[in-house]
């Protein structure tokens, strides 16, 4: 039961209705619900995260007033097959639901995924199959855990299921993805702890090579000096629990189990105005989809956020390695298999960083230069998934430009190959080694809330003039605003060719010069899948076929592919609530961008991927009434570090 202490401690834990749960909100949690009869002692929790008030509620806070303080908790009743959803109030000190979600399959545990690589070590038929290959030490042998996605057989029904991928570690503190166990997969029902089956698809020897990339294993370049950034003053950012200030940035930092970092209430400080920009934003899925059409090599295609969860898998990160400077860390609190906290330390970075010039003019004619540095702030969070890294990042500029970020590394998935093949599916990195073709598709969702909450999209492209009276000397080229009135108007791609990008407005506040305030959202390189649409990937997620989609705010909206995408048939998400073609205009609305990465794997991405970008932009068009860094002190030539 629940004592006085913890009570006390609860209470004092969280200063915003917005903050993280802290380990005392989960224990309490956790034993407020275990207490509840109907919850059995079987139950294993998914994850215990806030459960986020009302926007209404958000708004009406205030410092030093009492606030409600809710749970949503997703577990799973292993013996029943069944997924529960809960939210415990923590404030009241009961729980306020629990409830069984019909057909939902709940995402993968990290402690599952570790019981899972341990009982297929041990098991008699994948241990065959690795004596076939020569492998006598299966606990060298790295068992990756797949959501099994559209491909469980009908007598797979109700079992909750992943596939397994295997690599070896010749020697102990080798790369496993240099040494791919082809062929040998076990399928395994991890609400049971069962092997369902092992198929061998036919014995591919391991690849010769070793992919070492251990500083231990290289020798280093000689003639980089020491590069420092120093802030001898500290940085320019202040802290207070988990609000940030920043020049005229406010915003919240959030973090969960399943998306990681989330940023809420985003606003710019305008002259004694706090004017709201976003509301809530965060990565909402990662799907990888991998284009190898062998038996099984077509099964990758995971559900990083849907069918895990990023927020699990981050990083603690280092000073001085993930980033530099004067550093500011969050601490992310989560619960394991058990309802447990635990902390991941350093999960969250947030630090400036010098962005080059940011504005200039020489004006020949008085010989004088005006000039301004740029900066920008960094929140940022690095996760690994298996084989690969995705460091997110979310930057403030100086002119109130937003932009996310996001950086893939690691190492690249790989197969193994007989001696002198290739495929039409991958390239060959080393020796029998083939990286895979593939894709990484972000889902990110932006409740956008530009001077208020009644917002509207347009569609901004630049079009050519036809020849004739009005363009004479066909040079004419205009900008042309098309409103997005519906959820199928706003399902749109980018069109590099005109410049098609999308303007959030408020009709309802107008700048100085009587142009409604907007934000535009620009794209950068961007893709779409491959896969057909009627393969079981883009049934489970629709929402990557259209890089815009917009809809009206609605609470249970919240990932695009549906709230459980491991194992479902498909069609949840965007695909199903925009199906309502409800009305978007001047309206609270949410922006979901589908931002592709393409990945036809180089040579020089082996062993370890130099870092490849992704992002967009999120920058003002008519926010301001002219440029907004006006107000930029001038740096001094020491402060560059210059001579002088
Ligand atoms: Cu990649």
């Amino acid at each position: 039961m629940v004592s006085q202490q913890d009570a006390a401690e609860v209470a004092r834990a969280a200063r915003h209705p917005l903050d993280p749960l802290s380990s005392a909100e989960i224990r309490r949690a956790v034993s407020i619900l275990a207490a509840d009869e109907r919850v059995t002692g079987a139950v294993r929790f998914v994850s215990v995260s806030l459960h986020e008030p009302p926007k209404s509620e958000v708004a009406s806070a205030r410092p030093g007033q009492a606030f409600r303080r809710e749970a949503f908790v997703v577990a799973l009743e292993p013996r029943e097959h069944v997924t529960y959803e809960a939210v415990v109030s923590i404030t009241a000190g009961c729980v306020l639901s629990w409830r069984p979600v019909p057909g939902a399959r709940a995402p993968v545990t990290l402690d599952e995924y570790a019981a899972c690589e341990r009982l297929v070590r041990a098991d008699p038929g994948f241990r065959a199959g690795l004596r076939r290959r020569g492998i006598e030490h299966p606990d060298q042998v790295l068992v990756e855990a797949w959501g099994i996605g559209g491909f469980a057989r009908a007598e797979d029904e109700g079992r909750r299921l992943v596939w397994t991928l295997c690599f070896y570690r010749a020697s102990p503190g080798d790369n496993p993805y240099a040494k791919p166990i082809q062929g040998l997969h076990a399928v395994v029902d991890i609400d049971d702890m069962t092997v369902v089956r092992v198929e061998d698809l036919g014995v591919v020897p391991l690849p010769p090579g070793t992919g070492n990339y251990t500083a231990d294993s290289v020798t280093p370049r000689a003639g980089l000096k020491p590069l420092e950034v120093r802030q001898p003053e500290g940085a320019s950012f202040q802290v207070d629990g988990w609000e940030v200030r920043w020049q005229n940035w406010r915003f919240r930092i959030g973090f969960n189990a399943r998306e990681a970092l989330v940023l809420h209430a985003v606003a710019y400080a305008d002259n004694g105005r706090l004017r709201p920009v976003i509301h809530r934003a965060s990565v909402t899925e990662l799907v990888v989809p991998y284009g190898d059409p062998r038996p099984f090599q077509g099964w990758r295609n995971a559900f990083d956020i849907g069918e895990y969860g990023i927020g699990i898998l981050a990083n603690s990160l280092a000073l001085g390695c993930d980033c530099v400077g004067e550093i500011r860390y969050f601490d992310a609190v989560l619960a394991d298999d058990r309802g447990e906290p635990y902390t991941i330390r350093n999960a969250i970075c947030l630090h400036e960083e010098d962005h080059g010039i940011l504005w200039k003019h020489f004006d020949a004619g008085l010989d004088h230069a005006e000039v301004r540095r740029n900066r920008r702030l960094v929140v940022s969070s690095i996760v690994t998934a298996g084989n690969y890294e995705y460091a997110f990042y979310w930057y403030f500029y100086a002119d109130a430009t937003v932009e996310m970020e996001v950086k893939l590394t690691g190492i690249v998935l790989t197969a193994a190959l007989g001696s002198g093949e290739v495929s039409d599916y991958g390239t060959v990195v080393a020796p029998q080694t083939l990286a895979s073709h593939h894709q990484h598709f972000f889902s990110v969702r932006l409740d956008m809330a530009v001077d208020g909450d009644r917002n509207s999209v347009y569609e901004v492209e630049t079009e050519r003039v036809p020849a004739g009276p009005e363009n004479p000397y066909g040079n004419a080229f205009r900008s042309r605003r098309t409103l997005l009135r519906t959820e199928s108007e706003a399902q749109r791609l980018i069109s590099p060719l005109t410049a098609r990008h999308w303007l959030v407005v408020n009709p309802n506040v107008s700048n100085a010069l009587g142009q409604p305030v907007g934000y535009k959202l620009v794209p950068e390189s961007n893709v779409l899948p491959f896969a057909h649409e009627e393969s079981s990937l883009i049934r489970r997620g629709g929402f990557m076929t259209r890089h815009l989609w917009v809809t009206p705010f609605a609470a249970g909206e919240r990932f695009p592919a549906g709230e459980y995408p491991n194992q479902h048939p498909g069609g949840a998400g965007l695909p199903e609530w925009t199906k309502a073609d409800r009305p978007i205009e001047n309206t609270d609305i949410v922006l979901w961008y589908t931002l592709g990465s393409h990945h036809i794997p180089r040579p020089e991405d082996w062993p370890v991927m130099p870092v490849e970008r992704a992002g967009f932009a999120l920058k003002p068009f008519g926010f301001f009434d002219g440029n907004p860094s006006l107000d930029v002190p001038p740096s001094h030539a020491h402060e560059t570090g210059g001579q002088g």
